[in-house]
């Protein structure tokens, strides 16, 4: 059965003043034939008007020609550039429905496609995805990356690796009496464990790739009335949480997202933490708590009309995460305490004072935190699950007691691998042996 032709709005729905519909597969020139279009030049922009089956005209456009197999998809494929309004889209999109073997796309079946013309890996395919998603630099930059191969390189090679210590392996086994190279099994189980290092430095990234795709989660915490809700309306300069001189303001966590110098970050305020003795905040309390423990980044924030009495419930939570800062700067008098000791960070939310510098230290540390701007981490917990199944398979391979129980392994390493790029075929084993040893002429 051959694939049926596909179309799709590709721009934003809505109004807008141009409007893309992709068509893909192998109706789509008769399709652009059907909605009068003369037969366009590959690749070049044609200007088009567009009827519909009684001749009525939907629009004054372009289109653009993607003859299979050089477009996205590997398949015949038109672009079609319309005015975008919701009248011409629905017109555009009823007169090619009504068209034989041309039906609406599913949600990613362009992508799918060009995936199953081998186009693009599965990693390439998720980093489009990622790209469409997109809200930060940094986002943007990883998935670009990601798109361009860097991942689908990394895997693919680590694959070959192990497919030709399997290979080797395979020979040890079969033929044992034939003219091996010498030192054959020493090799392959170096080669093994060399992979098996690359993997593990791989997964041993501090997960920098997925908080970057994913937002680096940053909590506030302190004693109540320290200012936490007013640092937090400060960052995302709204008021997102009610703020009053009452300790005990805060209950619930509150979140919000922002774009911190091109990293999303996500900041929860929490409720101040004390002994309340009222069930509900001593909920809010354990919520805090919580979060902080989970959280990426802590920013622990101290009631300068305490100073120089630090908080201890708050002091006691501070880590190698967590920046300090001492609130209400404005109401400490002995200026000399700004000098950076304790490590802490002087701020007033009300005055300005100290915000900007202490931004641009959480903005250091969140970049810390996520993608370093060069290699290629890893981004999803599918790539972690998959990496980490190959690595325990390649352990067992290794304290296998028999050569053939140790080849399954390296199997299972292998499919775990060709699981992450979307491959998975064994026949190119069979290929390596022969292309290395000429075994049995
Ligand atoms: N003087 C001074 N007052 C501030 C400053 N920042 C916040 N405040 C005041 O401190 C009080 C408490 O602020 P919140 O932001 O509600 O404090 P919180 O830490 O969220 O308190 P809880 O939600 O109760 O835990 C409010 O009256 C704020 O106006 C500051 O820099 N200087
Ligand atoms: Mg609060």
């Amino acid at each position: 059965m051959t694939a049926a032709t596909i179309f799709a709005l590709a721009s934003a729905p809505g109004r807008a003043g141009i409007a893309v519909v992709r068509v893909s597969g192998p109706d789509a020139a008769r399709a652009i034939t059907a909605l009068g279009c003369a037969a366009p030049v590959p690749r070049r922009a044609m200007r088009a008007k567009f009827h519909d089956a009684a001749g009525t005209l939907i629009d004054d456009g372009l289109v653009l020609w993607f003859p299979a197999p050089h477009s996205f998809t590997g398949e015949d494929v038109a672009e079609l550039h319309i005015h975008g309004g919701r009248a011409v889209i629905a017109h555009l999109s009823d007169t090619l429905c009504a068209l034989p073997g041309v039906r609406p796309a599913e949600a990613g079946e362009f992508t799918r496609r060009a995936f199953e013309h081998g186009k693009l890996d599965l990693t390439q395919a998720e980093a489009l995805a990622d790209l469409i998603d997109a809200e930060t630099r940094a986002q943007q930059r990883q998935a670009l990356r990601q798109m361009g191969g860097a991942l689908k390189e990394l895997y693919d090679d680590w694959r070959h690796r192990l497919v030709q210590a399997l290979a080797h392996l395979e020979a040890v086994i079969d033929f044992p009496d034939e003219d091996l190279p010498q030192n054959i099994a020493t090799r392959l189980w170096d080669e093994v464990t060399d992979l098996r290092a690359d993997i593990s430095r791989h997964l041993d990234d501090n997960q920098r790739g997925e908080r970057t795709r994913e937002g680096v989660h940053v909590a506030i915490i302190g004693p109540p009335n320290a200012g936490k809700s007013s640092l937090l309306n400060a960052l995302v300069r709204r008021d997102a949480a009610i703020v009053s001189d009452t300790p005990g303001t805060t209950r619930d966590v509150i979140e919000v997202h922002l774009d911190l110098g091109g990293y999303a970050v996500t900041i929860a305020d929490t409720a101040g933490l004390r002994d309340a003795g009222d069930a509900i905040e001593d909920e809010g309390i354990r919520r805090a708590r919580k979060r902080a423990r989970e959280a990426d980044l802590k920013i622990a924030l101290f009631d300068g009309a305490q100073f120089p009495l630090l908080d201890a419930a708050t002091h006691a939570l501070r880590d190698a995460k967590t920046l300090a800062v001492v609130n209400k700067a404005d109401l400490i008098r002995d200026a000399k305490s700004f000098d950076e000791r304790d490590g802490l960070h002087f701020i007033s939310v009300k005055t300005g004072f100290g915000v900007a510098e202490f931004l641009r230290a959480l903005e250091t540390r969140v970049r810390e935190e996520s993608d370093a701007g060069t290699g290629a981490p890893l981004s999803r917990a599918r790539h972690r699950v998959a990496l980490e199944e190959c690595r325990d398979s390649l352990d067992r391979a290794k304290a296998a007691p028999l050569p053939e129980l140790a080849a399954e392994d390296l199997r299972l390493a292998a499919r775990a691998l060709g699981r992450l790029t979307g491959r998975v075929d064994v026949d190119e084993i069979l290929d390596v042996v022969f292309r290395d040893f000429c075994i049995g002429k």
